[in-house]
């Protein structure tokens, strides 16, 4: 393969960069951002509802983000690797081990990659899993309550980029490494090492296609390269993964440069069926580890953490069959199955194509040994082999690309900030429109199923300078709506997000309204703590622990008088809410607490604890407006001296 020297490569990303900054600040097609109709496509009528859900994921911010389209309005922010004050997620005593890890406990990550649950290939509106880039981590958000219920880590994984992609009956949610990282003794080596010693792994968790229960089946062992992104074959290619990768230079320094040496990096194919087959013959290998698997139940309320200790490897060097890498121009990013199953587009960031690969020629290739040698034990297709064809100068800096109903495909172009549409048998470009500014991924309504939801297109953009209001020198985050019904793209609506929105899907609102639960029913709430009425309200000291079994209904708290707390007493206050209507939660905090307030929901059960450290009388008082009394809803709680013999006591109404 061509080597290009470095300077040239410098170069040449310095150039592309340079343009992409140039291009996006100064749009050339400025005056097609404005036209007639857009307004009204995207004008949703007061009291109406918005006709699709956008899930985005929040990038930095660990959270996931809930829009209605076409209108952009904010729904919800999910909370799901960060701590969320606004409910209390990762600050009551409840959601607390939903963010345990092997390394404690970790209220942050980086979450990239929404997906949605399906069956047969298209959208469900049951679960929607996001991955934790960070701190290797899966989790799964039930969608019809919008809480995240699950989170497990993932074990042997130095970062989980290319996650979580779904086969077509989400049977799996597959994760691969960002970084690889060695494995011999306990995980240390020279860094200088990396090209002998440094692998990466592709997890395979298996889900329980009624609860959604997650568990690690397996892990394939890979070559030591970067994994990027994925999609999961699709009715013919039902049964594989493709992944693509960069850095199969396997530099360890200045990867800007020293991974962009080769003229071509790779899509790795993985046959998981193979897979499955090779661990049902005991192929794999018991490793010992330790990984967090986090679960919240419905019935208690309550998440609850195990570690986890041992885990399948299968090293795919080891095992013919499994694993094919397929070349694939320069350092790509989006790896993306047709509605068909035939076609994977690939997105080269510093490629000047698209190939799109052939499934069938993949299938063709293998049983014909069309092998260019080996990459670590791996056979290598001809690039020749697997190509259906290559879109020719399709724009600059390719990243990602989804597709329509009407055979037609949608590239993101982070360099030339754009989106191009193409034909996915002719490869023919059908049209461009700019974005503003570089966008990251895209997203078409269900544009990873069987049958896409082809109206829209949104774009995940990176910068915004000069869209927004400014606010300080950091800007919003934003995404843009265009429709895609007519032959021309056509911008509707820009709109801005929270966190980064990385990469979003959106699926008709019908799919998940119809999964909706309004409140928790307090007759199945089998909280340990839960107060069911009024007259079980109590506090019950257990030496330095103090359990105050509180209920909140409108407009007050039973009890909202409470003496007889002690300063370094644990106080747990569980707080039950009774009411039994949609939408009516109340809040708890008291003076001094410093984790948070909680929110508890319709029938449900939460614990704020506090640990007073003064003597005196502290107020407490519900902190989500329920009602025109809302405010009158407080109460204290007397703080006495450590050693006092101030007797306990609690009321409401005396
Ligand atoms: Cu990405």
């Amino acid at each position: 393969m061509k080597q290009l020297s470095t300077f040239t490569i410098s170069a040449l990303v310095a150039g592309l960069f340079l343009s992409g900054a140039m291009s996006s600040c100064k749009p050339k097609k400025m005056d097609a951002a404005i036209s007639g109709d857009a307004a009204q496509k995207v004008y949703v009528a007061p009291g109406k509802k918005d006709e699709l859900y956008l899930f985005t994921s929040g990038g930095f911010s660990g959270q996931m983000g809930v829009y209605g389209l076409p209108s952009g309005r904010m729904l919800k922010q999910v909370p799901v690797f960060s701590q969320d004050a606004e409910s209390g997620y990762g600050f009551s005593e409840e959601t607390k081990p939903m963010l345990m890890t092997s390394h404690g406990y970790t209220p942050w990550d980086d979450s990239h990659h929404p997906q949605l649950s399906r069956t047969n290939g298209q959208d469900d509106g049951r679960w929607i899993f996001v991955n934790a880039n960070n701190t290797p981590r899966i989790a799964r958000t039930n969608l019809s309550t919008f809480h995240t219920d699950e989170i497990i880590e993932l074990p042997n994984c130095g970062g989980n980029h290319a996650s979580p992609f779904l086969t077509q009956n989400t049977e799996y949610v597959v994760g691969a490494s960002r970084f690889s990282i060695p494995y011999d003794k306990d995980g240390e080596a020279p860094i200088a090492d990396y090209k002998d010693k440094f692998k990466g792994t592709i997890s395979y968790i298996k889900v329980d296609s009624a609860t959604g229960r997650m568990k690690l089946n397996f892990q394939l062992l890979v070559p030591g390269v970067d994994y990027d992104l994925s999609r999961a074959g699709k009715a013919i290619s039902h049964g594989w993964n493709f992944f693509t990768c960069y850095n199969s230079e396997k530099a360890h320094t200045l990867l800007e440069v020293n991974a962009s040496q080769r003229d071509k990096d790779f899509i790795l194919a993985v046959n998981w069926k193979k897979a499955e087959e090779y661990l049902a013959q005991g192929k794999a290998q018991k490793w010992p580890t330790n990984y967090a698997h986090n679960v919240f139940d419905e019935s208690t309320q309550t998440a609850s953490t195990e570690m986890i200790k041992e885990v399948n490897v299968m090293d795919v060097k080891d095992l013919p069959g499994i694993c094919y890498f397929i070349p694939c121009p320069k350092s790509p990013h989006g790896c993306d199955v047709d509605p068909t199953g035939e076609y994977i587009a690939a997105s080269g960031k510093l490629a000047a194509v698209i190939p799109v690969y052939s499934f069938t020629k993949i299938q063709k290739a293998i049983a014909d040994k069309a092998f260019d040698g080996d990459y670590d034990g791996i056979p290598v297709i001809k690039y020749e082999a697997a190509l259906d064809g290559e879109v020719e100068k399709p724009g600059l800096g390719p990243l990602h690309t989804e597709f329509d109903d009407k055979g037609n495909a949608y590239t993101s172009f982070f360099v030339s900030s754009e989106i191009v549409k193409w034909d996915v048998k002719t490869k023919q470009i059908l049209d461009r429109v700019p974005t503003y500014y570089s966008i990251g991924h895209l997203c078409v309504p269900m544009g990873d199923n069987i049958k896409p939801y082809g109206k829209y297109v949104i774009a995940l953009n990176k910068i915004t300078k000069d869209r927004y209001l400014p606010t300080g020198p950091e800007l919003t985050q934003s995404a843009q709506l265009y429709d895609i019904s007519g032959a021309k793209m056509q911008l509707l609506l820009d709109f801005p997000t929270i966190g980064e929105p990385h990469y979003a899907q959106a699926c008709p609102a019908d799919l998940v309204l119809k999964h909706q639960i309004k409140f928790f029913k307090l007759a199945d709430n089998n909280h340990k703590y839960a107060t069911k009425t009024e007259k079980d309200a109590k506090v019950v000291r257990d030496g330095k622990d103090v359990h105050v079994y509180m209920t909140a209904i409108r407009s007050h708290f039973t009890p909202d008088n409470i003496e007889g707390v002690k300063v370094g007493d644990n106080v747990y206050f569980h707080v039950t809410n009774l009411e039994q209507d949609w939408d009516v939660p109340h809040g708890f905090a008291v003076k001094g607490a410093n984790n948070a307030e909680i929110l508890v929901l319709p029938g449900q059960t939460k614990t704020l604890k506090w640990v007073p450290d003064r003597v005196g009388v502290s107020p407490m008082y519900c902190t989500d407006f329920c009602s025109a009394l809302h405010q009158e809803m407080q109460g204290y709680v007397r703080v006495s001296p450590a050693g006092s013999s101030t007797a306990l006591k609690f009321s409401t109404g005396e």
